[in-house]
């Protein structure tokens, strides 16, 4: 069902486009606006997908799917998120200003909030890389067809998800170019270009950028979005050795990242055979785990391809000796996905929860002036408590806004997801101190404005800190470590990070997947942990029966 506000929305979108064209009609004169490259969009083999982008109208538009029960909690959700985590996640998002939607299924306006999360990662992780002397450079959006597919392998699976331009205006393209799904076929033919002789190495380069994928499966933002943003690394090495120990040094940045920036417990390990980026050679992560789905969701992912793309590509070089060499090539990367987990894992029925160290803002300050109270005083204060914190170096600001109650403002800033909010009134003005609450446990403090900027950052340190804790105790009370498949069963049902004991067959891998198929999604291997509890001598695969090899997480995914 299409909904006014969307009807509204596509009269509009075809209003601008006439426009534009009349505009290329009327005039050749230099400068005129002329919008003559419109896209045809086709996946894969051609699939129509109308019925996405249906699906998400009625999401967006307010009047379509009727919402199932439109409960009144009181805190500005109408789902818990207990209750329904689906519902309460894309109201979160939403709600919280991270995310509107748009009238395309799987495409997502990232709002100012969400942006500014991603920037303070992405200024952390450029400097790191930049420290290991990788350079950063941007390749074209387009790809051939003949590029994309000169690796097939790597290819093979991924093509329906391609989507490809096949127009201009009203002609069709002699030749569809593909928008890119990631960019090895388009980097790698200029590393062979570019990479001669041993002095050409290491070559290190990432770029910040959108991929589009045409998912099919249910789209949810941030998590699994047609066009998402992220960085690809694409380095090469004269030697494995190079490679390996850069595969890791990425994925101790990837842990940080999830760790001490998004406050969220990962594991680190390496993917099964099945689950390795197929034209690689193997491929580590980073996994986190959402309690409330009992989903285990891959964080980011750092691959040694090995010399499978400088075959294909030829990526030689020449060493000291004038001996001839292939490269040994990396890929990594992580996206926006990081901000959908987060919300997953540390919001609440008051909407977002946001670490203070990715926080857009840090603190909030509001003014609670009664009837006969000094306001001018206790706006004055607000104005003097947000300089000092901001010289200081926290991220505060002051909420002066009169046409909102101070009850408004808390609840406003609380599903924004602000790490601490600051009251200001008359009794604390008298007292020259201020009220501190935190949005983690809702904890309240009466700070003294003499060690205002010292508690302040304490208390930031300490909500940093305990969201960690939380998650990771949440987290960890989902782990069940078992040896047999009836307890794997079981387990799987309780919505469980499960931790057994495997024989390391790419087969019995298909099996557990054949064997737990149902509406839930099959379970898979998650990862192998780097951390490897002892492995007793005749310790038996779970799932065949087989002498074990490793131990390693299982459970349903994103
Ligand atoms: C979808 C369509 C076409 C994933 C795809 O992980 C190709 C692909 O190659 C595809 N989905 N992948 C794997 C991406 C591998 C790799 N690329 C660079 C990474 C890290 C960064």
């Amino acid at each position: 069902m299409v909904t006014h506000l969307n009807l509204d929305l596509n009269a509009r979108v075809l209003q601008v486009f006439l426009f534009f064209n009349k505009v290329k009609g009327s005039s050749d004169s230099p400068g005129k606006i002329t919008f003559s490259f419109v896209f045809d969009l086709k996946v894969g083999k051609g699939v129509d997908d109308m019925a996405g982008v249906e699906q998400r109208q009625n999401k967006s538009g307010g009047g379509g799917k009727k919402k199932e029960v439109k409960k009144e909690t009181g805190l500005g959700l109408s789902f818990t998120k207990d209750e329904n985590f689906g519902e309460w996640y894309s109201e979160v998002v939403v709600n919280g200003e991270m995310i509107e939607y748009y009238d395309i299924s799987g495409c997502y306006i990232l709002r100012p909030w969400a942006i500014s999360i991603w920037e303070i990662m992405q200024t952390f992780f450029d400097a790191e890389i930049k420290k290991m002397k990788v350079k950063n450079c941007y390749f074209p959006l387009f790809v051939s067809p003949g590029v994309l597919q000169k690796e097939k392998d790597h290819i093979e699976g991924f093509a329906p998800e391609v989507a490809w331009v096949t127009k201009s205006g009203e002609s069709e393209l002699e030749v569809p170019i593909a928008i890119r799904p990631t960019s090895e076929t388009v980097m790698y033919p200029y590393y062979s270009k570019w990479i001669r002789g041993h002095r050409d190495l290491p070559l290190k380069l990432n770029q910040w950028c959108n991929v589009v994928r045409w998912e099919f499966s249910n789209p949810t933002p941030f998590i699994r979005s047609r066009e998402f943003l992220w960085q690809e690394g694409h380095t090469a090495f004269a030697t494995k050795e190079e490679a390996d120990t850069e595969v890791l040094q990425i994925l101790e940045l990837y842990r940080c990242i999830y760790e001490e920036f998004l406050a969220i417990p990962v594991t680190k390990g390496r993917k099964s055979e099945l689950e390795t980026f197929a034209g690689g050679l193997y491929t580590t992560s980073v996994e986190a785990f959402i309690p409330n789905t009992g989903r285990g969701i891959q964080g980011a992912t750092s691959h040694c391809l090995g010399q499978n793309f400088a075959k294909m590509f030829e990526i030689n070089f020449e060493n000291e000796k004038g001996e001839k060499g292939m490269v040994w090539q990396n890929s990594w990367a992580y996206s926006t996905r990081t901000i959908g987990v987060m919300v997953m894992v540390h919001g609440d029925d008051k909407g977002l929860v946001l670490p203070p160290k990715v926080a857009a803002l840090q603190l909030i300050v509001i003014p609670v002036p009664y009837k006969d109270a000094d306001t001018q005083g206790i706006f004055d204060a607000c104005v003097a408590t947000v300089a000092t914190l901001s010289d200081a170096g926290i991220r505060a600001e002051a909420d002066l806004r009169d046409n909102y109650s101070p009850g408004w403002k808390y609840s406003n800033w609380e599903m924004k997801g602000v790490p601490l909010r600051i009251e200001i009134g008359p009794r604390d003005l008298a007292n020259n101190q201020v009220r501190a609450v935190r949005r983690d446990n809702g904890a309240k403090t009466d700070i003294s404005r003499v060690f205002l900027v010292e508690q302040v950052k304490g208390m930031l340190d300490k909500i940093q800190q305990n969201l960690f804790d939380v998650a990771k105790q949440k987290r960890d009370a989902c782990v069940e470590v078992l040896k047999t498949w009836e307890e794997f069963v079981t387990a799987l049902g309780q919505k469980k990070l499960i931790l057994a004991p495997w024989c390391d067959e790419e087969d019995v891998e298909k099996d557990v997947k054949a064997r737990t198929k149902g509406d839930m999604g099959a379970a898979k291997s998650l990862c192998t942990p780097f951390e490897q509890p002892e492995l007793p001598e005749g310790t038996k695969c779970f799932a065949s029966g087989k002498p074990a090899k490793k131990w390693t997480y299982w459970g349903r995914s994103y």
